[in-house]
């Protein structure tokens, strides 16, 4: 089992005598507590309760022992005034939070014998909990991972988003295809949350600003539509550490104030209903998009009702206890997880402004020290820019300010670049009728970081080059990373319990310590206990998928997975035409000696993406004619796992065999599965692109398998042209059979079922390169077969996987965060010590 410590039970119920107290003594504690729980919030007893209501009190009683944390936290800043910082993002792709607060609080083997002994089974109540999906991907799941490693960092770190009504949609595959359904994550109530309503406060929007000069000049917003921001705060748990941080969700309700004014109340139900619905409309829906944007008025409602709330309430408690104003980047700072929360930068600006009534210089000083914004994508359909109209009608006063930062920008820029209009017009916040969100992101901000060493690198020499070479101290890279406690030890607890026995625990605090278990790499007894427990994920994975969707799959098959939102850039369908090309290799030759595999993807495609809605049928349609085909005799399968999300991820992930990391090179900002699967074991089958160069520079080019087009090559073509994808078809058998399968008969679909995949690939020239890459791929591909044949030698690999992995866990991530840009020292020395020499 995991480590022992104090435990936050033993504390509380039990005040200082800790060390004394028998795990045996904790147990039965936490049977009465929960027990008691049952008949209080329910009026149960443990025969006569439903799994639901078990989990139900079983949350609250964990919720108990958290808040006790949670006091003593917040006390604990107060009392030290230590500097806070507060991550915005749009998304928090939370996922199940039971087991990982049990496991973060030190009582999860605790609970599971308290629980055993009353016949209730831990994972079933865990299932019970509906994910908390309030994000689309990457991004979301990010800022969940980092709250997570921040309270485990002893960082002063907390959250502030949107409570969405519905989180991401839930995918259901009728006959194929996917269908969209809310996500009523909130039907049973979030046990989780505390409401807080006496920490409201008020959002504006419209209206118009009116001038008053009485020495100084004042603007006064009138004639404005007010929403109320209602705080919900969710408790983040640090790992064996006491500390507890908050996650800050605001929803939208409706003033009573504004119901009365607007003459609403007077009868008029119909009208009072419907008003209350398009205030409550601004934190019902997550935009289901991810890399892309769509310029939607809701959507910049959405952004500046979470930043308003998040300022002014940040602000409100600043000046509970602090009477400068001018000394608030020395006590707070405020990350911007890209560019969704940037007018933070604006309405920070106003409140210091309007409210403290600051000058310009001051207020810009304040708000440049106190603000500092991550850039995670380079695609330029995700780049935010606002129609100049709508932010100038929907909030007026921040329009007035962004167009004043925009023109002293410009100004010094003039300075610098006198004449260059060209180049000042590409740098400015405000051209072409549109507002420049990474413009304004930059300008606002002191730091500036990619979340990789390459996309770092495009940014400076590329994208936000001119920004660069103004002010080339603002860049950094800091390469992401994700939690080791939920995507290794919650999730293959089997794999960490291992690791215990082979080098100790302390590589649960230090991460970059599993490199140890390279000793181990080639003794034979351990490659077979790591063997083993992918066996049993496996199996695990197996029966759920056997169970789901009465499809059997060879345990002894390669597990070959592809899991991630659907998108053209990322190449589900390249990895489609791959098995196309093995499928009628097979064909041709039955007796073709390639170990089995099976494919398994999942993920979501936004509603409105026709082509990647497609794939998604592409991808069933194959596994229709692959799984049935007697021929082949099982030597592939195809599964499609539907609604992937982050419980699913949980599962899917430690039975991983192979890791497709298959984007263009240059696209994949960064990516995060590739660290997931890597920690659990799997190979990465990969591009040179985001992260997996940083993976293969710490596992060698021994451990990984690379392919294709290297980032400068693709960026060259884009730029130069010279790449005609006919003529690969033209030249490549393999290339010409499996794209004329898309549209000849051979999925029973019909020829236009997939005729705009065919299409993308020749007659709009094969924008993501995969018939370019087809070729490598492939060879790729078998060389992942041949490895596998080798046990030892996949043993080694996976081996080595699961050691290099530390360097991508969260909490190095933080250290580096919190000293390099918010200048916030974690309370205890820096926890992760491998740096990138010894590498
Ligand atoms: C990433 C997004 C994103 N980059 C727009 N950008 C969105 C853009 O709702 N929208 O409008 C939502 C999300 N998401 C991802 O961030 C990158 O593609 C990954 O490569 C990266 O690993 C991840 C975390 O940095």
């Amino acid at each position: 089992s995991v480590v022992e410590t104090e435990t936050a039970l033993d504390r509380i119920s039990f005040g200082n005598e800790v060390g004394e107290l028998k795990s045996h003594t904790e147990k039965e504690r936490f049977k009465a507590d929960f027990l008691d729980r049952l008949k209080s919030l329910h009026g149960k007893t443990l025969a006569t309760s439903s799994d639901w209501e078990k989990y139900s009190a079983l949350a609250s009683v964990v919720r108990d022992y958290i808040s006790k944390d949670w006091i003593a936290t917040k006390q604990h800043y107060t009392d030290t005034s230590i500097k806070q910082v507060y991550y915005f993002s749009i998304e928090f792709l939370l996922g199940r939070l039971l087991g990982s607060n049990l496991l973060n609080l030190g009582i999860k083997d605790i609970c599971l014998q308290a629980l055993d002994e009353l016949g209730v089974n831990l994972a079933q109540m865990e299932a019970q909990e509906e994910d908390a999906g309030l994000g689309n991907g990457g991004l979301g799941r990010l800022a969940a991972c980092y709250l997570d490693s921040m309270a485990s960092e002893h960082i002063p770190g907390h959250g502030c988003g949107i409570r969405y009504r519905y989180g991401l949609f839930e995918q259901k595959i009728v006959n194929g295809y996917q269908q969209e359904y809310p996500d009523n994550w909130l039907k049973n109530g979030y046990p989780w949350e505390y409401r807080r309503p006496d920490e409201a406060v008020e959002v504006k929007f419209g209206g118009n600003i009116r001038m008053q000069i009485n020495g100084k000049t004042e603007y006064i917003h009138e004639n404005y539509e007010s929403v109320m921001a209602i705080p919900y705060d969710v408790p983040v748990v640090g790992y064996h550490n006491h500390i507890v941080n908050t996650l800050r969700l605001w929803s939208a309700e409706v003033k009573l104030q504004q119901l009365v004014c607007s003459g609403l109340s007077r009868g008029d139900c119909q009208g009072t209903i419907e008003y209350t619905q398009t205030v409550q409309n601004i934190s019902n829906i997550l935009y289901p998009d991810d890399s892309s944007y769509e310029g939607k008025v809701l959507r910049l409602k959405q952004q500046y009702f979470m930043v308003s709330a998040g300022v002014q309430s940040i602000i409100r408690s600043y000046k509970a206890v602090n009477t400068d104003i001018g000394q608030l980047f020395n006590h707070i700072a405020i990350h911007i997880n890209d560019t969704h929360p940037a007018l933070a930068i604006p309405e920070l600006m106003r409140i210091l402004m309007d409210e403290e009534r600051l000058g310009w210089n001051e207020a810009w000083d304040i708000t440049t020290k106190t603000i500092s914004y991550t850039n995670h994508t380079i695609l330029p359909e995700a780049m935010e820019k606002w129609p100049v109209e709508m932010v100038k009608t929907l909030l007026p006063r921040i329009f007035m300010i962004i167009n004043e930062i925009n023109e002293r920008y410009c100004r010094e820029l003039w300075g610098k670049y006198p004449g260059e209009w060209e180049h000042i017009h590409h740098m400015a916040m405000i051209a072409d009728e549109q507002v420049h969100m990474a413009h304004l992101a930059v300008v606002g901000s002191h730091s500036v970081n990619g979340v990789a060493k390459l996309h770092t690198q495009i940014l400076k020499e590329q994208v936000m080059a001119d920004f660069y070479h103004f002010s080339p101290a603002k860049f950094r890279n800091i390469t992401n990373g994700v939690t080791h406690r939920r995507w290794f030890m919650l999730s293959n607890p089997s794999l960490a319990a291992l690791i215990n026995d082979k080098i100790g625990p302390h590589w649960i605090e230090y991460p970059c310590d599993m490199a140890q278990l390279m000793r181990y790499a080639n003794d034979a007894g351990f490659q077979q206990d790591v063997a083993k427990i992918k066996f049993q994920n496996k199996l695990k994975l197996i029966q759920h998928i056997k169970e789901k969707y009465s499809v059997n799959v060879d345990v002894n098959s390669i597990f070959d997975v592809h899991v991630k939102r659907i998108h053209a850039y990322k190449r589900q369908l390249m990895n489609v035409l791959h098995i196309m090309d093995l499928y009628n290799r097979l064909k041709d030759s039955p007796s073709l000696d390639i170990t089995p595999r099976t494919f398994i993807f999942g993920g979501k495609a936004a509603a409105g993406y026709f082509e990647a809605k497609r794939t998604i049928k592409l991808i069933h349609a194959l596994a229709d004619v692959v799984n049935n085909d007697k021929t082949i005799r099982d030597k592939i399968k195809v599964v499609f796992m539907e609604n992937y999300n982050v419980s699913l991820a949980e599962l899917i992930i430690p039975a991983a065999d192979v890791s497709e990391q298959i984007p263009t090179a240059s696209k994949e900002a960064c990516g995060t599965g590739n660290m997931k699967l890597m920690m659990n074991g799997a190979v990465t089958i990969g591009t040179l692109d985001g992260a997996n160069i940083e993976i293969r520079d710490v596992v060698g080019d021994e451990n990984i398998i690379i392919f294709g087009l290297t980032a400068q090559e693709v960026l060259n073509y884009y730029r130069h042209g010279g790449y005609n994808s006919w003529d690969i078809y033209n030249s490549d058998m393999r290339i010409r059979t499996v794209t004329e399968q898309l549209i000849n008969g051979l999925f029973p679909q019909g020829r236009e079922e997939f005729k705009v995949l065919y299409d993308s690939l020749l007659y709009h020239n094969d924008r993501y390169f995969m018939l370019k890459d087809f070729a490598s791929y492939v060879e790729a591909q078998n060389l992942i077969d041949s490895r596998y044949k080798d046990h030892k030698v996949w043993s080694k690999m996976c081996i080595a996987n699961i050691a290099y992995s530390g360097r991508f866990a969260g909490d190095r991530v933080f250290t580096e965060y919190a000293m390099d840009i918010w200048g916030v020292r974690p309370d205890v020395s820096v926890r992760c010590d491998c740096s990138e020499d010894e590498f």
